[in-house]
């Protein structure tokens, strides 16, 4: 009987597949069947891999609510028949589907890598191969037979980093993502360097609980030096939104303007959750350092602390679907799910 890992490898799209169009010049996703002969390495991989591709592969800029739960479900329907999943996906917005898998599947006790490249397979100097390889070994890492990585990953340019912790920083280099706030989880070199302290333990007795139900009714709002009462107004009042974030300066300041702070108050006192996040890529938020966050704090503003802003709105989405009091849903943004947070 051959005992090797099972690996699943599910095909969304993004560049990784992609092929130019020769009428527009612009680049599209192409049949998985042509990607995978253009990567025999992988019959020589210690494991036994299996594809499932989306029907119709897309770029990542179009990704929702609905793909990401077409991808959950492929998983959870899998979840035991396999002792890893791979995920190809564009790079564009990997860390927010990743992000929100990362809440979709709680108790996870195998990993689930996601990965892409910036240059299609077909491409001379292309990073998917490496990605794509590195990602499935990772994802078939064992010890005692069972799965070294229990979390949602992101795999580029020789590091695995935890998904909801990442940031696409770079639209050219090979080194497209950053984790600044949280260590990488695998390094890849000669060898495959595990940061074993850092890693999400998986706890075999509780149960995986699969959760698909995302509220899309939120908006992230950056801040900038003349952000406009009107329009913010505008946006405040319309009767559909359920939850907002805001990008703040710094450790979380704001103008200090009265229309501002008022309109955040009123929307608390009307059970709307404000977030509050960093647009800074590394750091956290903490209300009530400067005179300028901390008419936020005393009017309830959550604390994203450093979470990402993909986590953020996939975390805001999750909790919101899963509906509860704004009180308790404060208490639980605060608290870290899944490691999104420190
Ligand atoms: N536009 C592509 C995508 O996100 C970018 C990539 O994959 N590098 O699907």
């Amino acid at each position: 009987m051959n005992t090797s890992p099972n690996i699943l490898l599910i095909y969304t799209g993004g560049t990784i597949g992609m092929i130019k169009n020769f009428e527009t010049g612009a680049l599209i996703a192409f049949d998985f069947n042509e990607l995978l002969l253009k990567i025999p390495e992988l019959k020589q991989l210690d494991c036994q891999i299996k594809t499932i591709s989306f029907d119709e592969p897309i770029d990542s800029s179009d990704m929702d609510i609905n793909r990401w739960k077409d991808l959950g479900d492929i998983i959870h329907e899998n979840y035991d028949l396999y002792d890893g999943f791979v995920v190809l996906h564009g790079s564009d917005t990997m860390s927010y589907t990743s992000s929100a898998l990362s809440f979709m599947f709680e108790n996870l006790t195998k990993p689930i890598i996601f990965t892409g490249s910036q240059l299609p397979i077909g491409d001379l100097r292309t990073d998917a191969k490496e990605n794509l390889i590195t990602a499935i070994q990772i994802a078939a890492l064992q010890k005692k037979g069972k799965p070294v990585i229990t979390e949602v990953g992101l795999y580029f340019e020789y590091k695995l980093l935890r998904a909801n912790r990442t940031t696409k920083i770079n639209a050219e280099h090979f080194k497209a993502f950053q984790s600044l706030n949280y260590p990488f989880l695998v390094e890849s070199g000669v060898h495959l360097k595990v940061n074993t302290a850092v890693l999400r333990t998986a706890n075999r007795r509780k149960k995986m609980i699969y959760h698909t139900h995302f509220d899309t009714n939120i908006i992230i709002i950056k801040m900038f030096p003349g952000i406009n009462e009107e329009i913010l107004r505008g946006i405040f009042l319309l009767k559909s939104i359920k939850g907002i974030i805001i990008e703040t300066y710094g450790s979380g300041n704001t103008t200090t303007k009265k229309w501002f702070l008022e309109m955040i108050s009123a929307l608390i006192k009307k059970g709307i959750p404000v977030v509050n996040v960093t647009q800074c890529v590394g750091g956290s938020v903490a209300m009530g350092k400067y005179a300028t966050s901390l008419a936020l704090k005393k009017a309830g503003v959550i604390s994203g602390n450093d979470i990402t802003t993909e986590a953020a709105a996939a975390k805001l989405m999750y909790l919101l679907g899963e509906k509860m009091p704004l009180k308790v849903l404060k208490t639980i943004y605060e608290t870290s799910l899944r490691g999104e947070m420190s």
